[in-house]
């Protein structure tokens, strides 16, 4: 009995539609008979109904006739593949053996993986502190290879702790000072391929001074320490400078101590600035005098010698006050 067998079907796969591949019977010698074989497509890498139509049925030989074709539709698309293959097998003979029942067909991909565009969002000015999140949602595959892979770098600035490097949306907790901050987005589809980078620029910013005032008191006695105090009700990394009105001139916290060495009245003038806002209060200081001195100095009463030994003295004090000076007023009588 004359062999069948089969060759193996080659094709450019193409973008739609279909395409035939071609597969080749051949009997290996003419018959007087008819000849008939089975033959069935099978999956190998590629898959029926996605990458080819499966097909099946019975080839026949008239006699005398030594060679027939199989055509398996294949679909085309614009996938990026791997060449793939399936088969064709021949089987149950009629008047025949089988000498080669199976062919392999390629389907060789014509297509290519167009990188993906990396977005790493819009730049942002943010307060120092401030929760930031980066945003690289807006990054796409042009030929839908999803999901993405996200890579993010931090390029510049003070080091920052992003909650994940490989999430569209980190988050991450601005420094509590000013700084620019950079980071770069890498992104890579689904196929692996890689695109290129895109950067973003998070301005770290102070927040402004707002409403700065001095509190302490009106009115200090020369040589006694005068404790002043700068408050603002908004602003960040503030540094404070007081001039004292009398040639002190200093770079101190919100809080100080200044001691007059003369009497007068005095403006102190307190800056409050920042790398954004700066800020002027002012406040008047009266500078005095010390009270006077508080002991009594009684008098000395002289005593006639012709008083009784019974004869007493009672001596009353009557003091007032006005402003710092102290006035007594001394009464006697003679008690009986
Ligand atoms: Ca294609
Ligand atoms: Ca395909
Ligand atoms: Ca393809
Ligand atoms: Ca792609």
């Amino acid at each position: 009995m004359p062999g069948l067998s089969i060759g193996d079907g080659s094709v450019v796969e193409g973008n739609s539609g279909t395409v035939g591949a071609v597969f080749t019977v051949t009997l290996s010698a003419a018959s007087g008979r008819v000849v008939s074989v089975t033959y069935a497509t099978a999956d190998g890498t590629a898959v029926a109904g996605a990458d080819y139509i499966g097909v099946s049925g019975v080839l026949t030989f008239t006699p005398g006739e030594v060679s027939r074709t199989v055509i398996v539709a294949v679909l085309g698309d614009t996938l990026d593949e791997d060449d793939e293959t399936f088969f064709l097998n021949l089987s149950n003979p009629t008047n025949a053996t089988i000498t080669d029942g199976q062919g392999v067909g390629t389907i060789v991909d014509d297509d290519v993986n167009l990188p993906p565009i990396a977005d790493a969002g819009p730049d942002q000015d943010v307060l120092v502190g401030a929760t930031v999140y980066l945003d690289g949602s807006n990054s796409t595959d042009p030929d839908g290879y999803l999901p993405l892979e996200y890579k993010w770098e931090q390029t510049g600035g003070t080091p920052v702790i992003l909650s994940s490097q490989t999430v569209s949306r980190p988050m991450f907790v601005a420094p509590e000072t000013p700084t620019v901050l950079t980071f770069t987005l890498s992104v890579t589809d689904a196929l692996g391929l890689p695109g290129s980078a895109d950067s973003v620029v998070i301005i770290v910013k102070d927040e402004a001074i707002a409403e700065l005032i001095v509190i302490g008191a009106d009115s200090v006695v020369v040589s006694k320490s005068l404790v002043l105090t700068a408050v603002v009700a908004s602003g960040t990394n503030v540094i404070y400078q007081w001039d004292f009105g009398d040639g002190t001139v200093l770079h101190a916290g919100p809080v100080v101590t200044h001691t007059y060495g003369m009497t007068g009245t005095y403006t102190v003038m307190v800056t409050a600035s920042n790398s954004v806002s700066v800020l002027t209060a002012a406040k008047e200081v009266e500078v005095t005098n010390p009270p006077l001195d508080n002991r009594i100095y009684l008098p000395l009463i002289m005593m006639n010698e012709g008083k009784k030994a019974q004869d007493r003295m009672s001596i009353g004090l009557a003091k007032s006050v006005n402003d710092t000076s102290l006035r007594y007023a001394v009464n006697w009588r003679r008690l009986r």
